[in-house]
């Protein structure tokens, strides 16, 4: 199996990035001028394959809106993503060396800015790559905050990640955002559609998150998913399927902490868990 990514200053592995250059909010400026043809060719290879496989598994919603990014044959500029962007829900995208530590990370999402790994993968990482990079934060993250309500799950969950923080809570918020915003899947006309960036983001975990009688499929329920573990470097063995992106807004509307302390004493899920309860 691969390696656990690396999370700045909390792996044995030297993080991939070069965090010398970010800032103490832990953003970068996008070199732009830095990107060769070749990674160009890269980028649009990694969009032109998995824009093929977004029919019938991916969310409409996020098929559409992927397009009206407009950034399928090069490496977009993000200052150019960032005009549409602003302009549609107020969210930018900022540069970053790599994954960052979960405090910088919560605090950027409640300023409606979502970091983006300004490096892509090497050529031999086609298919798979352990760390989140430009390709994955681009095409698997950023469409969906062209989506007004599930902007605001994004920020409102920056906001509840600094709080959790506070309230030793991380690890359950981290389990949220790992089964929602990275691996959630959503029913649109009664089929069952991939919206999480790390679904879609993956040539082979589209297929299997929606057709797969393998993993697991629960509806998103905030006790059970913030208890269940999760993997970091294998397909899913459970998935939390949502109905709509404002049945997940509403479902973090009230203050979590009473959840916590309900939460803090008991036993978490193992990934594959098939308990009933
Ligand atoms: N950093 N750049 C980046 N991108 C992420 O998605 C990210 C991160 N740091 C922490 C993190 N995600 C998760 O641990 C969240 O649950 C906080
Ligand atoms: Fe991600």
């Amino acid at each position: 199996m691969g390696q656990p990514p690396v999370i700045y200053g909390q792996s044995s592995r030297p993080p991939r990035g070069d965090y010398a250059r970010a800032g103490a909010d832990y953003t970068c400026t996008q070199n732009y001028a830095a990107y060769t043809e070749a990674e160009h060719a890269l980028y649009q290879r990694l969009y032109a394959r998995q824009e093929a496989l977004l029919p019938g598994r991916a969310s409409q919603q996020f098929i559409t809106m992927l397009a009206q990014l407009g950034a399928r044959e090069r490496i977009p500029r993000f200052a150019d993503i960032n005009a549409h962007l602003q302009a549609a829900t107020g969210w930018q995208i900022v540069g970053v060396p790599g994954l960052i530590p979960e405090e910088p990370f919560f605090a950027l999402l409640a300023q409606r800015k979502f970091p983006v790994t300004d490096w892509l993968r090497r050529p031999e990482e086609f298919d798979y790559i352990v760390e989140p990079d430009l390709f994955h934060d681009l095409f698997g993250h950023v469409p969906l905050l062209l989506h007004p309500v599930f902007a605001d799950y994004v920020q409102r969950y920056g906001e509840g990640g600094l709080k959790a923080m506070r309230l030793g809570a991380g690890e359950m918020l981290a389990r949220l955002y790992w089964y929602t915003i990275e691996f959630g899947l959503i029913r649109e006309d009664g089929a069952l559609r991939a919206y999480g960036a790390g679904i879609l983001s993956s040539p082979g975990e589209l297929e299997y998150s929606v057709s797969s009688p393998a993993p697991q499929r629960r509806p998103l329920e905030l006790a059970r998913t913030m208890r269940t573990r999760y993997q970091i470097d294998s397909y899913q063995r459970t998935y939390f399927v949502i109905d709509s992106f404002e049945q997940l807004f509403t479902l973090t509307a009230p203050d979590f902490t009473p959840l916590y302390a309900q939460l803090r004493g008991l036993p978490a899920f193992s990934a594959d868990a098939t308990d009933a309860a």
